[in-house]
Parts: C-alpha cells; sequence; structure tokens
C-alpha cells in the first residue's frame, strides 16, 4: 500500500507540521468543481493516452479493473486552504498505463469529461505519485468527487488531481492548464506555497 506525506498522528504540534503553510485542516470532503458534474456511465467512460506522436492507446473501464489496484493513504491540500489527513483511495498508478506507451514526451495534460485540463511534468505522474483513482473510502467513487475516475495527485495542491478523467496527452513540452492559465501557478506545490503565477 502506498502511504503519500504520511506524517505524525496525534496531537496540535505535530499536525501542524503534517500540515503545508497556510492551510487548515477539515474533516469533511468539500467539492470543488468549476462546471456542473458531467454524468458518465461506466459502459461509455474511456480514457486515452495520445503520445507527442499522436499515438493513441484507450481502456474502457473493464480494461481499467484489469489492471493492478494499488491502494493509497495520502493528505490532500486544496488551495484555497484546506487540507484532508489519511484520504483512502484505490485506483490504479499512472505508471502501469504509461508501461504500455512508447514516449518521449516531458509533460502532459490531463484532460475531463466537461473540458476541464490540467498540466504536469510526466515525472510528477511518474515513479508511484499519481493514480487513476475509482474508490474512495471503500466505496466507488462519486460523480461529485469525480467518478468514475479522477486522477489523484496528492503531493501536488488539488487542483491536479482532474476529476473526470478522460485522457492524458502527452507533450514535449509544457502546456497551462484550465486554472494555470487563469493565474495559477504552474507547478503547485504545496510545501513550497506555490498557489499563484508568481508566488
Ligand atoms: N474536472 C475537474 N477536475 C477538478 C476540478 C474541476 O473543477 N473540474 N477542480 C479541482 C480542484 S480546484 C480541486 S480542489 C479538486 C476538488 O476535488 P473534490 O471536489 O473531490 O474535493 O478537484 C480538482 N479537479
Ligand atoms: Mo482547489
Amino acid at each position: 500500500m502506498a502511504v503519500v506525506n504520511q506524517g505524525f498522528q496525534g496531537r496540535g504540534g505535530a499536525d501542524q507540521r503534517r500540515l503545508p503553510p497556510g492551510q487548515h485542516l477539515t474533516d469533511d470532503f468539500p467539492v470543488l468543481s468549476a462546471s456542473v458534474t458531467p454524468l458518465i456511465p461506466k459502459d461509455k467512460w474511456e480514457f486515452t493516452v495520445t503520445s507527442e506522436t499522436g499515438v493513441q492507446r484507450s481502456w474502457r473501464w473493464h480494461d481499467l479493473l484489469a489492471l493492478p489496484s494499488e491502494s493509497v493513504v495520502a493528505d490532500i491540500h486544496c488551495v484555497t486552504r484546506w487540507s484532508k489527513f489519511g484520504t483512502r483511495w484505490e485506483g490504479v498508478s499512472v505508471d502501469a498505463v504509461l508501461a504500455d506507451v512508447t514516449t518521449e514526451a516531458t509533460h502532459a495534460t490531463a484532460t475531463s469529461y466537461g473540458g476541464y485540463t490540467t498540466n504536469l511534468p510526466l515525472t510528477e505522474l511518474r515513479g508511484g505519485k499519481a493514480w487513476i483513482a475509482y474508490r474512495y473510502d471503500g466505496e466507488e467513487l462519486g460523480a461529485l468527487h469525480g467518478g468514475p475516475a479522477r486522477l489523484l495527485v496528492p503531493h501536488l495542491y488539488f487542483w491536479k488531481s482532474a476529476k473526470w478523467l478522460n485522457g492524458l496527452q502527452l507533450l514535449l513540452q509544457d502546456e497551462p492548464g484550465f486554472w494555470e492559465r487563469a493565474g495559477y501557478h504552474n507547478h503547485g506545490d504545496p510545501w513550497r506555497e506555490q498557489r499563484y503565477e508568481f508566488d
């Protein structure tokens, strides 16, 4: 099981060190969506990796479930300043889907049903740091939180974790996504408080 950012359980000071600067802890799970919630039946769901040369590889729902699944426990941090400790997910690592793809790309744009996009260097998506998550807290991932499946990149601000994920576009250069074009930071490391473009 992957345990990301596991800090010190327990009281005050320890929790404080587990919390990135400028964040506060929440127990509930706020919903942040820039659009209406797209409702995608699992039998219509499809996830496509497009390489920098335009070669595509797609997974339908049963293909995704056939890949090895991992359990992930991670702290998550939203740029609007809430953090939630110890969220529990199941999904497929991005490494597992990229294993089948030949690419020299350095960057990727995650794309979603509904049109949302967000950009990441491939180094942030590989190496056991990012998942295509389809279960949350022991249940199917609900539509409000990005089901059928969402990207989970817990070490970056949560806007990088694209809900209703339907693809990764692999690129030889970086291309800003939806919030990155709107003045948010290109990278979004919560420990370096990379909230806005010039942070
Ligand atoms: N497709 C899509 N993904 C998205 C968003 C969105 O508006 N659309 N919002 C982002 C932001 S800003 C955050 S904080 C998290 C919120 O996820 P949650 O609603 O499950 O808490 O999803 C991210 N992924
Ligand atoms: Mo967010």
